[in-house]
């Protein structure tokens, strides 16, 4: 069983089989905790008509970020492509990205409050005191405030590489500002576990043109999903829940850098494609 959940900012709605529903809650928070959610999605499409053509277009307009009042969180260097890319940013702090991909406890650090995140088609921002800057592409997992997994959707790590680089110490003001973090489109609930094989697909188009294009199986995560939600849980409790970013596996070329009016579009199959112009903030 599958469902695709999507928020606007006035009603929730429902994706299943290709047909669309609005949602009898409008309380996200509430909604997304419920204690059996596939049987309670389940019940609240049955005998209800689906969702017309042009309802399901205006809702595509209108849909934001899927969540409510959850913080997001994010784990780091999951993949080797990651810690490769820290290891090169940084001579300082190369051994201390050598040494958490390694160790059992991952790196875990807190990314976004649920205000801050952009939407899908709204823009994300690089911070005018950066001067490298890249988006990061992540399967992010929704865990309900009971601790259990009942969602992914996409996620977008936006990153200053300069200020990563210069002092990882300065990692809060690398990953948290204004709209550092995208997610979207929607959230996807369903019983399996999700694919390993699932693909993760990063694009980066400027003046029309796709100058960046990279793609990732999921399964090249060197950690285990429950593993990092028992770290992130270990010392918090979340009472609407929360998001983890598990990291990226995709990182451009040193040579890269996201400039203003980029656009950044991140697909991971199964889930949908996240879509957001770049600013400077
Ligand atoms: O320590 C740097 C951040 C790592 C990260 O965000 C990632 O690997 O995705
Ligand atoms: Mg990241």
């Amino acid at each position: 069983m599958m469902f695709k959940l999507y928020k606007t900012p006035t009603k929730n709605f429902i994706e299943h089989q290709h047909s669309f529903y609005p949602s009898t809650s409008s309380d996200w928070d509430k909604w997304i905790n419920q204690e059996d959610l596939l049987s309670a999605l389940k019940a609240e499409i049955k005998d209800q008509p689906a969702m017309g053509e042009s309802d399901i277009q205006k809702l595509h307009k209108e849909v934001i970020a899927p969540i409510g009042s959850q913080e997001v969180w994010a784990a780091g260097v999951t993949y080797l492509r990651s810690r490769d890319a820290r290891m090169e940013e940084s001579e300082v702090a190369k051994s201390a990205y050598d040494l958490v991909y390694e160790a059992d406890r991952p790196e875990i650090f807190f990314k976004s409050t649920a205000s801050r995140v952009a939407g899908p088609g709204q823009h994300v921002n690089i911070r005018k005191d950066s001067t490298w800057n890249v988006p990061e592409p992540e399967m992010t997992v929704c865990i309900n405030r009971r601790g259990k997994i009942i969602g992914y959707t996409i996620g977008n790590d936006m990153s200053s590489r300069s200020i990563e680089g210069e002092n990882t110490l300065y990692l809060p003001q690398a990953k948290t500002y204004e709209r550092s973090a995208a997610l979207g489109p929607c959230l996807l609930i369903q019983d399996a576990p999700l694919d390993p094989e699932t693909l993760i697909e990063l694009k980066i188009f400027r003046e029309g043109a796709c100058v960046f294009h990279g793609k990732t199986p999921w399964s090249s995560m060197i950690r285990k999903l429950e593993d990092l939600k028992g770290y992130l849980l270990r010392g918090l409790q979340f009472e609407h829940g929360c998001f983890l970013m598990t990291g990226t596996g995709i990182v451009p070329p040193s040579s890269f850098t996201l400039e203003e009016g980029d656009g950044v579009e991140i697909s991971i199959s199964g889930i949908g494609t996240l879509i957001n112009p770049v600013k400077r903030h």
